[in-house]
């Protein structure tokens, strides 16, 4: 079945009716179905599925081994995401084993398709927790502890959907059976487009985290309060958001981005006793990163005095600059025929698995170059195309 039928196949899973688009997160229902429909296709071809001590989905081509050739992607979502961010990877993952086994193909290395959990960090923050976990990069009682917008945590959600939090955390053996790791994604950008491409391969991730800046002062009556007598946390929270855009402007290629904030109490008629927002920071370096962030948080403090506030700011994740293994990089552009070669500003389990094991992306075009929207598209023709030219690479690496 062709990546872009199996793309359909899910296409009603997951669909947020106040924001649009898909919102479907690590151990909550909707990713129960997609797990579910997972290892249902995999079956079909003959794959061995399995679950890591991470919640990571492995199905296995043959037996597990060492060296193994190993693809594939997430398949959870940004609140209100698009449709091929994550699940485009899996799908074209499972339409190039079909491809390979109908052609009578059969891998003389040990094949894997893995779905990672949680790669966008859409409920619990922390992107990529499961490659992360896997790697070791992320504490697993950091993890376990982590809390999603309602207040559950991790190791709770975990339970609830049938998992053990406990056995969280790095798994060298996992680690230590993947050869090369290859994750085809929808790309997040025009370069593909400008270019007239319909495949790309990656090159780079440019450096990039997450802050949680807490602002406090006195929740009090909007009407009652003259203004000389208030200590309103939104004041400096707002001074914030336009210091990032400000400050990333003057960095010539930085990125900070203000997508989420929350009031409490969230009145309309109450000033806010505290504002939580998250930054989203990130440039081509990882020193310029820390710079980055380190002016924001000079300006959110002069603010806060200023309105007699108080904040704190706390790291949430970060992940420097990545540069894909350039002989595997090399392989797949001259098995490809020779093909663009871009960078992201997006992350992906690729480069998270990229400090341990050589690892590369490919990218499919993708005509409106918006991604974390319901505007993300791909073409099937395109799409299509990427599954074809995934089999042709994993065939290459598998022989
Ligand atoms: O946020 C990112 O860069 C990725 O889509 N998780
Ligand atoms: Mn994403
Ligand atoms: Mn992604």
């Amino acid at each position: 079945m062709t990546a872009s039928r199996l793309l359909d196949e899910i296409a009603g899973v997951g669909r947020d009716r106040a924001r649009g688009g898909y919102s479907r997160h690590a151990f909550d229902k909707v990713e129960g179905e997609l797990r579910t429909w997972f290892a249902e296709r995999a079956g079909r071809l003959g794959l061995d599925v399995d679950t890591d001590r991470n919640g990571n989905l492995w199905a296995w081509w043959g037996t597990p081994g060492p060296d193994a050739v190993v693809t594939g992607s997430h398949l959870d979502s940004v609140p209100g995401g698009g449709a091929f961010d994550g699940p485009l990877g899996v799908v074209s993952a499972l339409d190039a084993v079909e491809s390979l086994q109908g052609k009578g193909f059969v891998p003389a290395k040990p094949f894997a398709v893995v779905v990672f959990v949680e790669e966008e960090g859409g409920r619990f923050g922390v992107p990529c927790l499961g490659s992360r976990l896997m790697t070791g990069s992320l504490d697993a009682d950091k993890a376990r502890g982590l809390r999603d917008p309602n207040g559950v945590t991790l190791a709770e959600a975990a339970v609830q959907a049938g998992f053990d939090p406990e056995r969280f955390g790095a798994d060298p053996d996992a680690l230590a059976r993947i050869g090369r790791f290859v994750e085809l994604h929808v790309e997040q950008g025009r370069g593909l487009i400008d270019l007239g491409a319909p495949v790309a391969v990656g090159s780079t991730v440019i450096a990039h985290g997450r802050w949680r800046f807490s602002f406090s002062g006195q929740g009090n009556h909007a009407g009652a309060t003259l203004i000389g007598d208030r200590h309103d946390p939104m004041l400096p929270a707002a001074a914030m958001v336009a210091a990032a855009r400000r400050l990333a402007i003057a960095t010539g290629d930085g990125r900070a981005t203000v997508g989420r904030l929350v009031p409490v109490p969230g009145g309309t008629n109450a000033i806010a006793s505290t504002v939580d927002l998250w930054l989203d920071a990130r440039v081509p370096s990882g020193d310029r990163t820390r710079t980055l962030v380190g002016e924001i948080t000079e300006a959110a403090k002069e603010a806060a005095r200023a309105e007699g506030c108080l904040v704190a700011v706390t790291e949430e994740s970060y992940s420097d600059t990545v540069t894909f293994d350039s002989g595997l990089r090399d392989e797949l552009n001259a098995r490809l025929g020779g093909v663009p070669e871009l960078p992201t500003g997006a992350g992906h389990d690729a480069a998270i698995l990229a400090a341990h094991v050589p690892a590369a992306m490919l990218y499919v075009r993708n005509p409106t170059g918006v991604s974390h929207s319901p505007e993300e598209f791909a073409e099937v023709d395109d799409v299509d195309h990427g599954g074809r030219a995934l089999a042709d690479v994993l065939e290459h690496l598998s022989t």
